[in-house]
């Protein structure tokens, strides 16, 4: 085991404890699939927060904890098997180095694109298993939570009174779509101890460029949200729910009228996290653009670009840099 000395535990970002939220974590939005309501309570829940929690979802149990044993195994491997995964260039292991320009974390991850022509074997000859199995339950949970994710869009869509109900949902759906998975692990962190008052950063503070993302972890709390005040707030882990995240994307398709949301992930010094995360997107040559029926009258607030310009610029940037300032009319 490496046993990490505080000045190399400082290495991985501490942030200085924020001041307490005067909102209560019970304030997040907390939406039921199966209620006729949903529509206008998610349209809301995009508005005002960019993230909210679904229940009733429709995902099995089974697929959950199918895949979350089979990430935990992986991610239990000494660090030398799990390195003999590709690197996270775009798609692989990575352990600490979020993106290829700096950013650390308190973290490691497997990061997967969801096409149906990635061949797992190049990656998952060295994922503890037989790669088959691996690519069997991934795509399990990934076309049950995308599933999810259409009908999620499909009502916000219905709840914007937009006629082409499948207007977000059909990018989703697009053979070409450029949707990613990744599955975090946060390892506990003992020797870490409030170390200055501060936190030990996960994964920084960063808006998502997807158009949405669809997020479940373990009982392991760690998740946090910034509210528009810029206050940060910790989401109360859930294992049975999913939480869902506003991306950029959809922020643009909306002309401002959603708001991705800046979120963050705090790692834990006793108890291990582990979170999965499909990030639903568009081809990449699809334009990114204010839907005409929502703009009634109003200039669009964002040059035309296609996905791939988008994902090419976000790929140049650094977590926490705000990604769609690039693409705003000034
Ligand atoms: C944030 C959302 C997803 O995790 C991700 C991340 C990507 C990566 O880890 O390679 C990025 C980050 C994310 C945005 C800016 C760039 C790219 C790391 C980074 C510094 C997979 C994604 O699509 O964008």
């Amino acid at each position: 085991m490496v046993v990490l000395s505080k000045p190399a535990i400082e290495h991985f970002c501490i942030v200085k404890a924020s001041k307490p939220s005067p909102i209560l974590p019970d304030s997040i939005p907390l939406i039921d699939l199966s209620k006729p309501d949903s529509k206008n309570l998610l349209v809301k829940a995009c508005q005002d927060f960019g993230f909210f929690k679904v229940i009733n979802h429709g995902v099995p149990t089974e697929f959950i904890s199918k895949l979350e044993s089979k990430a935990v195994k992986f991610f239990s491997l000494p660090l030398s098997e799990k390195e003999k995964a590709a690197p996270p260039d775009p798609f692989g292991y990575g352990n600490k180095s979020i993106g290829s320009n700096g950013d650390v974390g308190w973290v490691e991850y497997l990061l997967l694109t969801t096409s149906p022509q990635f061949n797992y074997h190049g990656l998952a000859s060295n994922i503890g298993e037989n790669p088959e199995k691996f690519r069997c339950a991934v795509n399990d949970y990934v076309s049950s939570v995308k599933k999810m994710a259409c009908e999620i869009l499909e009502l916000l869509a219905d709840g914007l009174k937009i006629q082409q109900r499948n207007v977000f949902s059909k990018l989703l759906m697009d053979e070409q779509s450029d949707s990613v998975f990744r599955l975090n692990h946060y390892p506990p962190c003992p020797e870490f101890q409030e170390l200055n008052g501060g936190n030990l950063i996960g994964f920084g503070e960063h808006t998502d460029p997807q158009i949405i993302s669809v997020l479940r972890s373990n009982n392991t709390s760690g998740l946090q949200i910034s509210l528009r005040d810029g206050n940060w707030i910790s989401v109360p882990p859930d294992q049975n729910s999913f939480f869902i995240n506003v991306g950029d994307s959809l922020q643009v398709m909306t002309n401002g009228r959603f708001k991705s949301v800046r979120h963050r992930v705090l790692a834990n010094s006793l108890k291990s996290r582990v979170s999965m995360i499909y990030f639903g997107g568009p081809p990449l040559s699809e334009k990114i653009a204010p839907l005409p029926s929502l703009m009634q009258g109003e200039d669009s607030l964002y040059k035309e670009f296609t996905w791939f310009e988008y994902k090419k610029s976000a790929y140049k940037s650094r977590l926490a840099d705000n990604r769609l300032v690039l693409f705003e009319k000034i």
